[in-house]
């Protein structure tokens, strides 16, 4: 009896062994540990937007200039067919959702009417001084749906008489800050413009203030200055990020408004602190406000901004400014709509949806969830090729052709990291059929390499990170087809 009592209980305790192991095998592999910093949710939203639109608007659009000298009368803003619908409509048809409007400029005019200040739209015959274009611009946003609003405030006032004396000048900027993001609703991000004339008298903005305000009245914007602490300035006015571009930087570096850091502010830095990610502010005309005498960029110009703002792990933030009549122009309109069938057309098809797919090792193995599949899927933050934990060989990723020729046409490659657990990648080499057609450093949340040798015709293509902090984690790659470019250099 005991014994048999004895064997049962062996019995027993092999099984709960047994399953023991077996579940233990099992576990579902988790997620590698993210890389410090990481982006906030907020700065995640905003680096997938890639493409928002600047309106600079004000009375440097009536007086033909790009500074104003705040002595220009709100007699002459009479934006007759004003029409924020046409503003917001031209925003969603090029694929933008977020638009910034020019709220008060240099010049200190503001374009909603505010009640610390007479030098506003009130005392505009526009609408008989009962006129508000940040509501206008809110409402048809609202009404749309899909576009956000941005507000750019300047710093630097040219007609305030308080200018110059620190305290009052800080109040008076702190309550129309107060006024914005309490009346108009939701505002995902703010502007806080560095630049101020050198004659400009010598005050210290008082941005701790400023910035803590504005976090406490809107909790999920982005403030943007040339130090963040959300989003950079990427240094240039070209619309171009450095070749090498991190997300991260050392805040404690930077100054708001000195003009050397423009460097530093340019590429970033792997071992930088903070997570502040560039932003490329450029207009689609050569001046930031309207003018008669311009016309806009070509497309080419476009799509070369675009490869080294979007393509280089930055956020464009292209300006369209409305005329006089208060209207985007239609040639801009038609330059933007270009633009995006443009982009549109590059990025449609994905050859690298045709190919066989090899990794150097994979995170949990075969069907762990972090294989090469997942470059190949929609999301390009949260599902990601991983390598093995520990893996301390070269990580690479090969794409094969199918098919009766196997073979692959294409002049773009992108690149995609899982910026979600941090910014990684450090130097990466790209190989067709066994030659080297692209190499680069940083990728980030997309890289973009337009091949300088023009369209390549091969079967294998070898994705090589040769450097990372850790362990690489792509989350997107293609290979595709841009029938705009013609290099005309001679191939690598
Ligand atoms: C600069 C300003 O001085 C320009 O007028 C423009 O607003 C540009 C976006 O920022 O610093």
């Amino acid at each position: 009896m005991a014994e048999q009592w004895y064997s049962s209980c062996l019995v027993i305790t092999f099984f709960l062994l047994f399953t023991l192991t077996i579940s233990r095998l099992e576990q579902v592999p988790t997620p590698p540990l993210p890389l410090l910093p990481l982006p906030t949710y907020s700065q995640l939203k905003w680096q997938q937007r890639e493409l928002i639109m600047f309106l600079h608007f004000g009375v440097n659009t009536f007086t033909d200039s790009e500074w104003g000298t705040g002595r220009e009368s709100p007699a002459i803003f009479n934006p007759a067919r004003l029409d924020a619908n046409q503003w917001v409509k031209t925003a969603a048809d090029a694929g933008i959702s977020l638009v910034i409007l020019t709220a008060k400029h240099h010049d200190g005019f503001c374009l909603w009417p505010s009640k610390y200040t007479d030098h506003s739209v009130e005392g505009s015959p526009w609408k008989s001084g009962r006129g508000d274009v940040v509501q206008e611009l809110v409402t048809a946003a609202k009404t749309r749906g899909g576009v956000d609003v941005g507000l750019y405030l300047s710093p630097w006032d040219r007609h305030d008489r308080r200018y110059g004396d620190e305290v009052a000048y800080n109040q008076y900027y702190l309550a129309q800050l107060q006024e914005l993001l309490r009346r108009y609703g939701s505002v995902e991000e703010i502007w806080f413009d560095g630049n101020k004339g050198p004659n400009a008298p010598n005050m210290s903005y008082y941005f701790s203030d400023w910035f803590s305000m504005v976090k406490e009245l809107q909790s999920s914007i982005n403030i943007f200055s040339d130090a963040g602490p959300d989003v950079r300035w990427v240094g240039d006015e070209q619309g171009f990020a450095g070749s090498t571009s991190w997300s991260t930087i050392n805040r404690s570096s930077l100054t708001i408004g000195s003009a050397s850091i423009e460097g530093y502010l340019n590429t970033g830095d792997p071992a930088g602190t903070d997570w502040l990610p560039p932003e490329c502010d450029v207009s689609i005309r050569n001046g930031w406000f309207w003018h008669k005498s311009e016309s806009p960029k070509k497309l080419s110009q476009l799509l070369e901004i675009y490869y080294n703002s979007v393509g280089r792990n930055c956020v464009l933030l292209l300006n369209v400014p409305p005329n006089t009549t208060g209207l985007i122009s239609e040639t801009d309109i038609q330059r933007l709509r270009e633009f995006r069938g443009a982009i549109d057309t590059i990025f449609s098809s994905n050859l690298a949806e045709k190919c066989f797919i090899k990794v150097s090792s994979q995170r949990g193995g075969k069907g762990g969830g972090f294989g090469p599949e997942n470059v190949l899927d929609s999301d390009h933050l949260w599902t990601y090729w991983a390598p093995k934990d520990g893996d301390k060989g070269e990580h690479w990723i090969e794409f094969m052709g199918r098919g009766s020729d196997k073979g692959l046409r294409f002049n773009v490659i992108r690149i995609q990291e899982a910026i979600g657990l941090g910014q990684r990648i450090k130097k990466h080499e790209i190989y067709v059929d066994g030659k080297r057609v692209a190499n680069g450093t940083t990728v980030g949340y997309k890289r973009l390499h337009r091949l300088e040798g023009g369209v390549v015709h091969g079967q294998i293509v070898k994705i090589r990170i040769e450097k990372s902090r850790g362990l690489p984690l792509i989350s997107s790659i293609g290979l595709h087809f841009d029938p705009y470019w013609h290099p005309s250099g001679k191939l690598l």
